[in-house]
């Protein structure tokens, strides 16, 4: 068992980003067996939940002849519009079948504000916005974190970027993580998690 000061972060383990979803990421589904494994390890664990309304901002549906997977500009900055995914309610936004939700302690839902998208596991993409993850951490004494789940460079990255902002230990251990990979979007975000002081593992 691992100290009491670390916490396990299960990111979007989610039935759209894993293959046969709206989102999918290749191979999304092979990290599972291994995030089921490590939750034994830990006494503190966490899951994220994507969990948008049908008409959020981040899906290109929702911008007239705007392609997936192509940029807009938002009020916070650039911003991806993504296929329609993790619609609240719907089965896609439901966890994946096969991970092991029991031994979870907190689940925190994000990006559930329509003009706002929220990749992090601590903010939105707005960067200020909170989700209460810091202060629950804190309260339970954690100082280190370890990531794993889908999507390594989205939501992965940017939960390890904002806990390292934070003070926090990070770990992502890149084997328990799948990439989306968008136009250079994974090695972008080792570079810049790394020049936070994340530590990447296998
Ligand atoms: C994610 C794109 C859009 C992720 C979520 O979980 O990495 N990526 N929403
Ligand atoms: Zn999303």
């Amino acid at each position: 068992m691992r100290s009491t000061d670390e916490a396990l972060i299960v990111i979007d383990v989610q039935n759209d980003f894993c293959p046969g979803g709206a989102l999918a990421v290749a191979g999304g589904d092979e990290i599972i067996a291994r995030i089921n494994a490590l939750m034994a390890e830990f006494c503190s664990i966490v899951l994220t939940q994507d969990w948008h309304p049908a008409n959020h901002s981040s899906f290109a549906a929702n911008h007239p002849g705007a392609a997936a997977f192509s940029l807009t500009d938002m009020p916070y900055g650039p911003q991806v519009l993504w296929p329609t995914h993790c619609v609240q309610g719907s089965h896609g936004a439901q966890f994946h079948p096969d991970l092991h939700t029991d031994p979870a302690h907190l689940v925190i839902r994000k990006g559930f504000r329509t003009g706002i998208d929220s990749y992090s596991a601590f903010f939105e993409n707005d960067k200020t916005t909170a989700t209460g993850l810091h202060g629950y951490l804190q309260e339970r004494g954690i100082r280190r974190v370890t990531l794993v789940g889908l999507a390594t460079d989205y939501c992965v990255a940017y939960s390890a970027l904002d806990a390292a902002r934070l003070g926090y230990g990070v770990t992502v251990l890149e084997g328990a993580c799948r990439a989306i990979d968008l136009n250079g979007s994974l090695a972008t975000a080792k570079a810049d998690t790394l020049a936070a002081g994340v530590v990447w593992a296998a």
